[in-house]
């Protein structure tokens, strides 16, 4: 008896700097309405999902960059989101910017079962980009300036049938974000992501961005035997391009579904979750293969130590 699930990944278009969560959410519900009709048990929603990607400009005014946090999940806004889910019988994974009753402000996402309960949350512990204003930039990546590093680690949960981990954008292009996951018997890595489609830290020709896209995500699955779904906020937003590429990929690294759009819409695939197993069990058996005496440097140390001159 295989473990099939159906999956959707909802890719978001462009959402304004000065659109209500309201609208956004609405959009969402309207993308879970088709995933109902695809027989989808789980969607993954962009990671900031519920705003424009504001780390994109230079902010003083703490209460300006406040205004796109969420203070409590659900909230008046977003709970009409977990209703519909819950209406719909789908989980759902949503990311956004959380601000903590003590001050604290993460890059989030939850993973919320069908019965619309949240069962994990997540905070981004690789945040890209820098802290200070950088006017030389076409337009500013300020994660490090506006969240604080994730304190969660890279947990995994047991839930809707399968274990499933969540990640967050950047963190999708360090090994070491798959391979904890992995270390902990993942079958289902969820992630949103925002990513530009031009580099503002120098030259870079453009097909790199999907093809970076798509090679990370293919080697995480691939290296840890796991189902990946990525999901993009796409298109121009607020005049910056970002990549669409939301896909789904097996264990075996193929993507087998993809959005052709870079606006809103939802892709589906049927899961068999246990074509995770045979990776797990033979080329990427963790016991009988890994030989972790040899692999000290990567905790041991945070940059590189070249030989040397
Ligand atoms: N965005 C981008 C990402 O990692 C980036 C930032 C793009 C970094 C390309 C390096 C190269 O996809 C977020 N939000 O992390």
């Amino acid at each position: 008896m295989t473990r099939m699930t159906t999956i959707g990944a909802a890719q978001l278009g462009p959402i304004a700097r000065t659109e209500p969560r309201a609208q956004v959410v609405r959009r969402m519900i309207a993308l879970l309405d088709r995933a109902k009709d695809r027989a989808c048990k789980l969607v993954v929603f962009p990671e900031l999902a519920l705003t424009t990607f504001f780390p994109r400009w230079f902010m003083t005014d703490q209460a300006e960059v406040d205004a796109f946090f969420e203070r409590e999940m659900p909230s008046a806004e977003t709970r009409p989101l977990f209703e519909a889910a819950a209406r719909h019988g789908i989980g759902f994974y949503l990311g956004y910017a959380e601000l903590t009753p003590d001050g604290r402000r993460f890059n989030t996402s939850i993973l919320v079962d069908d019965r619309g309960t949240i069962v994990g949350k997540y905070r981004k512990v690789h945040l890209p980009g820098h802290a200070e204003h950088e006017p030389e930039r076409p337009w500013q990546h300020l994660e490090k300036r506006y969240f604080e590093v994730g304190d969660l680690g890279f947990p995994v949960w047991r839930t809707m049938g399968a274990v499933m981990g969540m990640c967050i954008c950047n963190d999708r292009r360090w090994p070491e974000t798959f391979r904890v996951m992995g270390l902990q018997g993942v079958e289902l890595v969820l992630l949103g992501y925002n990513t530009p489609d031009r580099n503002t830290a120098g030259f870079e020709p453009n097909h790199l961005r999907m093809f970076h896209n798509d090679l990370v995500l293919q080697a995480g699955a691939y290296q840890n035997s796991t189902w990946v779904v990525a999901v993009a906020k796409a298109g121009v937003e607020e005049g910056v391009g970002m990549i669409g590429g939301s896909c789904i990929v097996q264990p075996s690294g193929e993507i087998v579904a993809r959005v052709s759009t870079v606006g809103d819409e939802l892709v589906a695939f049927d899961c068999d979750l246990d074509l995770a197993r045979l990776g797990k069990e033979t080329i990427f058996n963790f016991a009988r293969h890994r030989r972790i005496e040899h692999y000290g440097a990567i905790t041991a140390q945070t940059g590189a130590t070249p030989p040397p001159e």
